[in-house]
């Protein structure tokens, strides 16, 4: 049970525009509350479209101690269902992926068809009633290829951000692309933590040597620490861009998501270690592989970049108040042959190298929060998004925790 009366005074003790309190990262009842709060209720990046291309094709992702199935039925849409069994419960699916025909129960054999429906349960006596027994569905929406998923029985409206995002990815056109490569890494840290570290570039310059090759620090067109190198880049990236018709300016997404085409550094094009294009098979209809990147963070468990020549997607899910799986997937042509237009090794090397130091930095970020010296921090400028962060997040707390009437954190 979570004890709501002691979340609303840590919620009081927390100071807007400093890291949280150390309970909110290392506690075993809050992380109960995050689940609840935030992740039972909101919508969560599950994967892209190009993961589940055919009918059959499935996903399955662990939310809390829920198991959801996204799968492609045989119309192509995309749905998602509880992974758990209308017999006696069991998990269906026991694979982060693979192919189906129908949806079989391991344990009693239970026959569940693509759209959710039991069509067979042997033995079950004459007059058993098997359309009362449908896998219990999970909302989804897909936006531009990316698949979401709510364990909420009435979700957010997903209609801003979808409007907003649209024009910066629908050019990249995601929904012609192939995984050319996934990758899962567990960190030893709580996972606002590993949102947090991603949501910054105060700490690239001393961590990410493989990544500041081609990612440039700033992350607004008008940093106020931006150099004037920044500044002639971002005009000259700004009138090609406009040239191309493609959107740049960040969109307006409050403290939900942020949507914004950056360059890259001068002479480099994509993730590459010498910042050549990464494959030769340009997304869309592009035919200049110079596009900077859109950089896409959404909350509470995604973060993107669309190039001119691939997608990188990485997903966020909670394990436990100190342990977060990070998934990250390479998305290139549909087209693109391996080994000849592209190769895995040089797709992935740079954000492989940067997730690990980022796994180290959120490790020992977690580490040094559960001392008794720790207090909460003031974030720098460049950190605006951990401020947004905290504000967004502090917010599903305060809705879990009391009547809206009583909010002690206003809405956006
Ligand atoms: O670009 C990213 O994915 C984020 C933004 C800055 C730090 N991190 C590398
Ligand atoms: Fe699934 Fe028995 S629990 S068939
Ligand atoms: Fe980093």
């Amino acid at each position: 049970m979570v004890d709501t009366g002691r979340i609303a005074d840590l919620l009081k003790a927390r100071k807007p525009g400093f890291s949280l309190p150390q309970e909110f990262y290392v506690d075993d009842e809050m992380f109960a509350a995050d689940m609840q709060a935030v992740f039972a209720t909101d919508w969560l990046f599950a994967c892209n479209v190009a993961e589940i291309k055919r009918p059959g094709d499935y996903i399955t992702l662990e939310v809390g101690g829920d198991s959801i199935i996204v799968l492609r039925n045989r119309d192509g849409e995309v749905k998602a269902f509880f992974n758990t069994c209308r017999h006696r419960g069991s998990r269906i699916c026991l694979n982060e992926s693979g192919r189906v025909n129908r949806l079989v129960c391991p344990y009693h054999q239970w026959v569940y068809e693509l759209d959710g429906k039991l069509i067979n349960a042997r033995q079950m006596p004459d007059g058993f009633d098997k359309s009362g027994y449908s896998l219990k569905p999970a909302a989804v929406e897909v936006i531009c290829g990316m698949v979401y998923i709510s364990l909420s029985d009435n979700p957010p409206s997903l209609d801003r951000y979808r409007a907003a995002v649209t024009p910066y990815i629908a050019p990249h056109q995601p929904d012609r692309t192939k995984v050319a490569f996934t990758s899962t890494i567990i960190e030893e840290a709580n996972w606002k933590l590993v949102i947090e570290n991603n949501r910054e570039c105060y700490h690239c310059a001393g961590n990410h040597p493989e990544l500041l090759v081609t990612l440039v620090e700033f992350a607004l067109p008008d940093d106020s620490a931006a150099t004037n190198v920044f500044k002639g880049l971002m005009d000259r990236s700004v009138a090609r861009w406009d040239s191309y018709g493609l959107p740049h300016q960040p969109a307006d997404g409050g403290i939900e998501f942020r949507c914004i085409r950056l360059p890259f550094n001068d002479g480099t094009v994509s993730f590459t270690m010498d910042g050549s294009p990464a494959s030769n098979k340009l997304l869309g209809d592009f035919t200049e592989p110079d596009l900077g990147s859109v950089r896409m963070f959404r909350v509470p468990n995604n973060w993107n970049h669309f190039l001119a020549d691939h997608i990188i997607h990485f997903r966020v899910l909670p394990l436990s108040a100190n342990r977060t799986e990070v998934r990250t997937t390479w998305l290139v042509h549909e087209d693109a042959v391996e080994g000849v237009d592209y190769d895995v090794e040089r797709l992935t090397e740079v954000w492989i190298a940067t997730n690990d130091q980022d796994r180290i930095l959120a490790e020992n970020n977690h580490k040094g929060i559960r001392s008794k010296a720790y207090r909460p921090g003031p974030f720098a400028p460049s950190e605006f998004m951990l401020a947004n962060f905290s504000e967004w997040y502090a917010g599903k707390l305060d809705d879990f925790v009391r009547p809206p009437s009583q909010r002690l954190v206003a809405a956006e």
